[in-house]
């Protein structure tokens, strides 16, 4: 019997514990680990065949260079390293001399299930006096984030929901039954839907897999969120129905909000969304009926028009209702290490975008290299995410990709943001290192997962801990071997003040506290875990800030940094992970940043003022609304590149109701073009007839290129964001609208059809 080896899987943010088995650098069996405190043995059919994830013809192996032809030829690691950071030193002593921020960008740091290079990242954006960080948060939360700041007091205040014990949930603008998003999604909603006495709304214009289950769902125009919510609000609070203990106890400003309430013209809005009156009083019946509400959102809302103001409204709905701060409704939870932080209300001085949780929008990214400003960006490092794919507008980010006088690209795979890249630095997967992730979102325990490694890092590639260490050595601000070694030597407890010391010899070093932790505490780990030695920083700050909760959670009665030790060795040797901060209830309130909930937020309420239906109306060129990357049984960001890991849906179809299709001559099968103010692509058309009239789809996660084993490339399905447009985002945060994007469908021509064809054919090739 082949052994069982522990670890994760990485395909969503979920991260649900696994035990693989191996044969050779392949994995071979996947199966739930029930050792596994979260996830407890569940697993979906995502996490089969895992191993393409780093197992393919595409993965990085030695340091690429770019020629001036545009193709990549291999150099050594010394030679990448040394003229990146020769580059890096001409930019960052060019933005001292010209005393403006650092003209560094920094995109990604970490994707689904790997954040263990984050913080390195991190150094090196602040080595080069840079804050300027885009990711694929600033593309769905940020607007979630800049509400939680209004209404809890900071950004970095999180929200959680509690579906297993509810007795009432809400789906607004998700499809946990393909995206997942809480632990276990799909045995949660069997058992909501097996119990008599507990129910579920889908508001979602698709009949989604979860709508199908659900007992009531709202079939809402797409973008109509707001009107729609703003009415069910206005709906409970002429019934009655809040909660005014709740609103006494914990919250100020409501009468701000009933006022604004009071203005919605109910009938009028439900109109606009297309909903039935009746439907909507039942929605408001079993919401005022339930004991314990939690609403669960995610791009459906985030990604769709209004968005900044759907979360607000969102939130008022289990606010104003009481469904808050109790089991079964929703909740705020701890973090080992916060993954955003909190905002101090500065501004890109380019385009006026707030930092939220530190964060500028993704949208904007392309905007700040390609600007005159002299405080545009200058050299763009992208590590563990993909832009050239995943960011709207397609076009200008890989414009912004060339213009940038320096691209370092970090990463696994030759992407397709790799391939425009000046340097491409290979890392080591996360079957090859010591991981983890912070997507940690569970009340009132909460749980972490230090995952070994499976294998050996690739011949040619390095965790990044080492990259940005070696790059710090080259730019020469690294202590000496022997300065870091003594460190290493000396007691744990004395580890902080050394660090201090050695940045107080050279106080740009305070950029790099991550490497310094790791060349100092990293070699005393166990079983080569350097790299993850800034977690203990992060152990101890958990201990100080929240040591009841931490106490509770390891059994233990240590105190002060003791504490911080204990929960740092309790990681250490918890393969399947561990809870790190078990709360009571009532211990919620000392997670908020302020005395009481701040309900009236003006920006919105004034939003909420300006709403009009006739304002909304569809352009006639584009009649239909596009959800441009939608969750499916086999689709996992850009996290999986190899068709081969598919079962289902190789081309990455359209999905259009059949009459759609018919309404341009096509059938199921056919290839056909859709189109959108941005551009135009051709794609597989598949039937589906849950879709609301007028909504298609188009799957996220495809249009990656992929060796065709001829000696060429082939992209695989649609590179969705050559149909978006960077400028389509919300007001606030400047998240994209990608859930409703304006499209319409022409028939494909006999060439476009063709050419679909044939790169069908040859990916299908791929996969025998
Ligand atoms: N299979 C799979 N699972 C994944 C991922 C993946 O790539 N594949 N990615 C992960 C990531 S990074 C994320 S962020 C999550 C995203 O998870 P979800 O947000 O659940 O997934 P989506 O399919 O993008 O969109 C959700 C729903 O929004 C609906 N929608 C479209 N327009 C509107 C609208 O105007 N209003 C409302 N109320 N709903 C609308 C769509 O019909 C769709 O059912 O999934 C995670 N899980
Ligand atoms: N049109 C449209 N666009 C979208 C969306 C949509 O619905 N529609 N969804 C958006 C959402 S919600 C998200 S989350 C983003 C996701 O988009 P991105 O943030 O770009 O992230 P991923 O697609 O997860 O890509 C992760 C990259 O990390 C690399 N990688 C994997 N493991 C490692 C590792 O250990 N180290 C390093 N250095 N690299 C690694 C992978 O090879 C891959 O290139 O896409 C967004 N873009
Ligand atoms: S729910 Fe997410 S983390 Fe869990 S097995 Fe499926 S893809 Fe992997
Ligand atoms: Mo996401």
């Amino acid at each position: 019997m082949a052994e069982w080896h522990t670890t994760a899987c990485s395909l969503c943010y979920l991260n649900c514990g696994l035990e693989v088995q191996l044969d050779g650098r392949r994995i071979t069996r996947v199966r739930g680990d029930k050792a596994h405190p979260r996830s407890g043995g569940y697993l979906c059919q995502k996490a089969q065949r895992l191993t393409w994830y780093g197992d393919h013809a595409d993965r990085l192996t030695t340091p690429l260079r770019r020629r001036a032809d545009g193709t990549h030829e291999p150099v050594t690691w010394e030679t990448a390293l040394a003229e990146i950071a020769a580059k890096l030193r001409e930019v960052r002593d060019a933005d001292t001399a010209a005393g403006r921020p650092g003209s560094f960008g920094y995109v990604g740091g970490g994707g689904q299930g790997n954040h263990s290079g984050g913080a390195y990242g991190t150094s090196l954006m602040k080595w080069m006096n840079a804050d300027r960080h885009f990711n694929a948060l600033s593309q769905e939360k940020t607007g979630d984030f800049w509400v939680n700041g209004a209404l809890f007091g900071s950004t970095a205040v999180h929200t959680a929901e509690d579906v297993e014990h509810c007795d009432l949930l809400v789906v607004l603008g998700c499809n946990p039954w393909q995206a997942h998003g809480f632990s276990n999604a799909r045995h949660a909603l069997n058992t909501i839907k097996n119990d008599p006495g507990r129910r579920m709304i889908v508001i979602d214009p698709r009949r989604t897999e979860t709508a199908e289950i659900a007992d009531l769902h709202l079939p809402l125009r797409p973008g109509t969120d707001a009107f729609l919510l703003g009415a069910i609000l206005a709906l409970i609070v002429e019934r009655g129905g809040v909660d005014t203990g709740f609103l006494a106890a914990r919250t100020e400003g409501f009468a701000e909000v009933a006022a604004a309430l009071a203005k919605v013209p109910v009938d009028a809005w439900l109109a606009h969304a297309e909903v039935a009156r009746e439907d909507v009083e039942r929605a408001v019946g079993l919401i005022l009926a339930a004991k314990a509400m939690t609403v669960r959102v995610e791009l459906g809302i985030q990604q769709g028009r209004h968005s900044t103001l759907n979360s607000y409204l969102e939130k008022l709905l289990y606010l104003l209702t009481g469904n808050f701060g109790r089991t079964g409704t929703n909740n705020l939870h701890s973090w080992l290490m916060p993954l955003w932080g909190g905002s101090t209300g500065r501004r890109s001085e380019l385009t006026g975008f707030e930092y939220i949780g530190g964060l500028l929008p993704a949208n904007t990214m392309a905007e700040e290299v390609l600007s005159e400003h002299d405080h545009r960006v200058r050299v763009l490092w992208v590590e563990s995410s993909n832009p050239a794919n995943t960011f709207a507008g397609t076009h200008d980010v890989e414009r912004a990709i060339r213009a940038a006088e320096l691209a370092v690209v970090v990463d696994i795979a030759y992407t397709e943001t790799a391939a425009l890249a000046d340097y491409v630095l290979p890392a080591a997967s996360q079957h090859e290192k010591w991981e983890f992730t912070l997507f940690t979102f569970e009340w009132p325990t909460n749980y972490f997962q230090l995952r070994r490694p499976l294998f050996d890092p690739l011949p040619g590639t390095l965790v990044e801990a080492e990259i940005y260490t070696r790059l710090f050595a080259e730019l020469g601000v690294l202590p000496s071997d022997e300065a870091l070694a003594t460190v290493a030597r000396a007691p744990r407890a004395g580890l902080q003040a050394r660090l201090k010391e050695l940045v107080a010899q050279l106080p740009e070093r305070a950029a790099l506290l991550p490497v310094l932790l790791y060349r100092t505490l990293g070699p005393t780990l166990p079983d080569g875990a350097a790299a993850v030695a800034p977690l203990w920083a992060g152990a101890h700050r958990a201990a100080a800030t929240m040591p009841v909760a931490v106490q509770r959670a390891l059994g233990t009665t240590a105190s002060g940094p003791a504490l911080g030790e204990e929960l740092f060795d309790r990681i250490l040797t918890s393969p399947s992970g561990t809870p790190f901060s078990t709360h009571t209830q009532d211990e919620i309130w000392t997670l908020l940043r302020r005395d009481r909930i701040r309900l009236a937020v003006p920006a919105l309420l004034d939003w909420l003022a300006e709403l009009d239906p006739a304002a909304e109306r569809p352009d006639p060129a584009f009649p239909l609304s596009l959800v441009n990357g939608q969750r499916r049984a086999h689709n996992a960001n850009q996290i999986l590149r190899d068709p081969r890991w598919r079962r289902t849906d190789p081309d990455g179809a359209l999905r259009a109701r059949a009459a759609e299709l018919a309404a341009i001559g096509a059938e199921p099968g056919d290839w056909v073009a859709v189109v959108t103010a941005a551009g135009r692509i051709v794609v597989r058309a598949e039937a589906d007839d849950n879709l609301r009239p007028g909504q298609v789809a188009l799957p996220h996660g495809y249009g990656m290129a992929h060796p065709d084993g001829q000696g060429d490339r082939v992209v695989n399905g649609p590179r969705i964001n050559l149909l978006t447009s960077s400028a389509d985002r919300d007001p606030i945060a400047g998240t994209p609208h990608h859930k409703d994007v304006p499209a319409r469908l022409e028939p494909a021509t006999d060439a476009e059809r063709a050419r679909a064809q044939r790169d069908s054919e040859r990916v299908a090739a791929v996969r025998v």
